[in-house]
């Protein structure tokens, strides 16, 4: 009995001494969608995002660009009648997209465990569903033994926490018709940590290459003249903090100093234009430029990876929402010099897309088509590594979920995206058939 009595007390003290994460709580957090009118309209909108932003802990979805544009923003209720009056003031008016984000967030944590009791009874790792970390690590670690001599893994680096940011490469072998090495493609997702449905969709294109290869015949043409190289889950950290924490997070989990806020926006730290315009010095904004350039380890990991690919000649760095397509630059709205070649891409990968469920896509240039930001993957890749086709995707949807896209639209997401890739990957092959 002393024994028994004395055990439960030392698993007592064991579990109170282990912090059981607590999640970060949304009630009453509404997403607001707010469209300028006119450009002094559009200046107020600036003014908010820029200059009241940080004070009142807004977070925007997607940031406020031009006339006629919508933005979305995340409001605590703190905050609410602060926005409902800058707003009045300047005569715009708001509609609620999501009404209380704690519901919806409640809504797919209760589904997200529904789900895992299911693969308890052994469904295995299912494309259909939002995985942990370690989930998609392990089944990353596996193809090679399902598919040798066609799969390796590719240990980037490791975090500011120390996980491994893995991806993985897809290659039947050097090329024997030349001395060049085959176009390489490369695809990463989960660089922002939120936008669950970009590495789920990382995966689905994956997952399919490699079951597609040797009976689809665009599948194999391309499998057989590329070297694919697939990052699934860029920002580990903040991936994992989203899924014990914060749902909301987007940067890394690296600390800054003199600040209590933690992260850099590893989508404004890569040194192009570093700094500049649609990107913030405040560590406590969503799009941090960090420090200095590279200042983030995950960035310079898989930065340096990058420049040592041979012939990299496609980059996609995948994101949610929003429907969009977009080509560089992100730091000036100048054309650039491939502007051409990068419509003519584009406009065949949209309308594959748009072939498979109707899904409507937008693009062009990043600074016009979203708007202006630096310091991006894309315009480094471009610029830095004159990598001709670099682009960056926001995945579905257009704002009724935002970042909370519900799980049965992973696949639907999965096979028109799938559609658009083997587009440009047959658009970059050096004997062209598109
Ligand atoms: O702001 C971003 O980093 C991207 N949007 S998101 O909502 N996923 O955060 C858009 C980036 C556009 N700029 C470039 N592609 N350079
Ligand atoms: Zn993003």
């Amino acid at each position: 009995m002393v024994v028994v009595v004395a055990l439960l007390l030392v698993c007592a003290a064991i579990a109170s001494a282990v912090p059981v994460p607590t999640h970060v709580r949304f009630d009453g957090h509404q997403v607001l969608r707010i469209t300028p009118q006119t450009e002094v309209q559009e200046k107020a909108l600036q003014d908010l995002r820029w200059n009241h932003t940080v004070a009142n802990g807004l977070d925007w979805w997607l940031e406020p660009s031009y006339v006629g544009r919508r933005a979305d923003v995340r409001v605590p209720p703190s905050a609410m009648s602060f926005v409902d009056s800058f707003l009045s003031a300047a005569g715009m008016s708001s509609s609620v997209m999501i009404a209380n984000l704690q519901a919806l967030v409640e809504g797919e944590r209760s589904q997200l465990k529904a789900a895992k009791a299911d693969r308890k009874v052994g469904r295995g790792f299912n494309l259909d569903e939002y995985h942990e970390l370690d989930e998609i690590l392990n089944y990353l670690e596996l193809l090679p033994v399902e598919y040798p001599g066609l799969v390796t893994l590719l240990p980037i680096g490791k975090s500011y926490e120390g996980r491994q940011i893995l991806a993985v490469k897809i290659s039947t072998g050097a090329s024997n018709t030349s001395n060049l090495a085959k176009p390489a493609f490369w695809i990463d997702g989960g660089i922002h940590a939120r936008e669950w449905i970009s590495p789920a969709t990382v995966l689905y294109i994956l997952t399919e290459l490699l079951a597609q290869y040797g009976s689809d015949p665009v599948v194999t043409k391309v499998v057989n003249e590329l070297d694919i190289y697939i990052l699934p889950v860029f920002n580990v950290d903040g991936y994992v903090y989203t899924w014990e924490t914060n749902r909301m997070w987007r940067k890394t989990r690296s600390p800054n100093r003199g600040s209590t806020c933690v992260g850099t926006d590893p989508n404004r730290n890569f040194d192009n234009h570093w700094g500049e315009v649609g990107a913030s010095g405040d560590p406590c904004d969503e799009t941090f430029y960090g420090p200095s350039a590279f200042s983030e380890v995950e960035t310079r990991a898989v930065s340096d990876y990058l420049k040592r690919i041979p012939n990299l000649s496609a980059y996609y760095n995948i994101h949610s929402y929003s429907q969009l397509y977009l080509s560089p630059w992100g730091w000036t709205p100048n054309r650039p010099p491939n502007y051409p070649e990068h419509m003519d891409l584009m406009t065949k990968s949209v309308a594959a897309l748009k072939g498979i469920y109707g899904t409507d896509y937008e693009f062009g240039p990043s600074s016009t088509t979203i708007y202006p930001t630096s310091g991006g993957t894309d315009d480094w890749t471009y610029g830095n590594l004159n990598v001709v086709h670099s682009y960056c995707i926001e995945l579905r949807d257009t704002g009724k979920y935002g970042f909370l896209l519900p799980v049965d639209q992973i696949l639907p997401t999965g096979s028109e995206t799938f559609a658009a890739i083997k587009v440009a990957m047959e658009y970059i092959l050096p004997q062209r058939r598109v």
